[in-house]
């Protein structure tokens, strides 16, 4: 048989009972959606959070600024390293110094179409990263003491096979992005059963909230019907509005991700709120906070919908964001994370359109450039 131990692990490390004492928690992805709201969540809970952020020549950790300016008053509490899912070496050299008890691997090319034009680069950091960070506590021989959580998704249900999607559905993934989750959702499982190493994966379906990040359609729309409402744009120009997901609040979810690496065993969860609905329901839901009825005609890309009061074309589809594969329908079980976890979503879908309307309403008014 070959050997598969580690040759290059640290030195005199404490027992893993010993070494858990400590809660230090190192986050790829930390300048995301996700990645802000869990650290928010770590340090509120007395962890040390440790970030890896990219080098960019603009400004990305807008989501992390209300935090970062609190490093200074707390310097053993927050610190972010520069580093790249793709560069195995700065993986290994972080995991060397930060020695976390906890990784969230949250780092990704999250948006779906633009995997399609991306398909080797998405595979790359969401498939071979996920090894590249798994080999990385390897290397540093912490494969005992460290729990890893995996960012899955349900886009690795895809095409529908079943509904609800629960922890036992087949994956049939739709796009290169559901493609490289699959291999690092397979690697997590295999290096869990392989080296014993506690690894799960959360396979987390769509969720959304003021940070979302401005490409995906819940933001675009929070947005659009924002600056419609006040003048500053003319139209909404969408894909593909019959395609259905199950929408939660980010926060809610973040707190799921954190109870899975609190369970005496690793497994694998689904994290969901039980409900689906249709891009045009958030569309018509978003304008209506807003006080604005909307009336559809036409149909597939020719469909549009007006403002019932001033008859002006406020919402149009543009073949252009069609995808060249669809997921149609995502609808989630979350049962086996509410009865193991005892985790259940807060916030449900007309309470996080309200939020994230309002939330964009406010910041169009004030002129505030946030940097999500
Ligand atoms: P975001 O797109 O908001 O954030 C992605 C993060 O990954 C950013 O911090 C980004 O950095 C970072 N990143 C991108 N490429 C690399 C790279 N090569 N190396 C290191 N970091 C990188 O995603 P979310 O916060 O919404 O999602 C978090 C994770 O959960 C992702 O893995 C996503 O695929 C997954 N997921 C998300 C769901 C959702 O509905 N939000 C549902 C299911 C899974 P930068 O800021 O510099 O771009
Ligand atoms: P998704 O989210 O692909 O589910 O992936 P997105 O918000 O991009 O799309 C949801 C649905 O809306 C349709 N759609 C449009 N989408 C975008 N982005 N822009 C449009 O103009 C538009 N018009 C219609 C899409 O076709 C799709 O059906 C998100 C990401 O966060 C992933 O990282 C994560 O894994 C999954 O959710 C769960």
């Amino acid at each position: 048989m070959s050997d598969t131990s580690t040759p290059f692990a640290l030195q005199n490390l404490p027992s893993p009972a010993e070494y858990n004492k400590r809660k230090v928690a190192l986050i790829s992805g930390i300048t995301g959606q996700d990645g802000s709201y869990l650290t928010e969540l770590l340090l509120s809970k007395g962890y040390q959070v440790h970030g890896i952020i990219r080098r960019s020549s603009s400004f990305n950790t807008g989501r992390l600024h209300h935090l970062y300016e609190d490093q200074h008053e707390r310097p053993n509490k927050f610190k972010l390293h520069y580093g790249d899912l793709s560069d195995s070496t700065n993986l290994v050299y972080i995991i060397a110094q930060v020695q976390p008890t906890e990784i969230y691997n949250l780092g990704a090319q999250s948006h779906v179409k633009v995997s399609f034009e991306m398909a080797e680069y998405t595979g790359d950091v969401d498939g071979l990263g996920t090894l590249r960070l798994l080999d990385a506590v390897r290397t540093c021989g912490l494969e005992k003491h460290v729990r890893f959580y995996q960012a899955s998704t349900s886009e690795l249900y895809g095409k529908v096979v079943e509904t609800p999607q629960s922890e036992t559905t087949p994956f049939y993934p739709r796009s290169p992005y559901g493609c490289a989750k699959l291999y690092a959702y397979w690697i997590v499982v295999n290096y869990r059963e392989a080296y014993g190493m506690y690894a799960c994966n959360g396979i987390l379906f769509n969720h959304e909230s003021p940070r979302r990040g401005r490409t995906f359609v819940t933001r675009k729309i929070s947005r659009a019907a924002a600056d419609i409402s006040l003048g500053k744009q003319a139209c909404l120009y969408l894909g593909n509005i019959d395609a259905k997901r199950d929408w939660g609040h980010a926060r809610d979810y973040v707190e799921g991700m954190w109870r899975m690496l609190q369970q005496p065993t690793p497994d694998d969860f689904v994290l969901a709120t039980g409900e689906t609905h249709p891009v045009r329901e958030f569309v018509e839901r978003s304008f209506q906070t807003l006080g604005i009825e909307l009336k559809w005609s036409g149909s597939g890309v020719d469909e549009q919908a007006v403002d019932a009061k001033t008859g002006k074309v406020v919402v149009k589809v543009d073949a252009q964001y069609f995808r060249p594969a669809e997921v149609e329908l995502l609808l989630g079980d979350p049962a086996k994370a509410e009865r193991v976890l005892g985790w259940k979503r807060q916030v449900d879908f007309p309470s996080l359109v309200k939020e994230m309307v309002e939330a964009d309403l406010k910041a169009s008014k004030s002129m505030v450039e946030d940097q999500n």
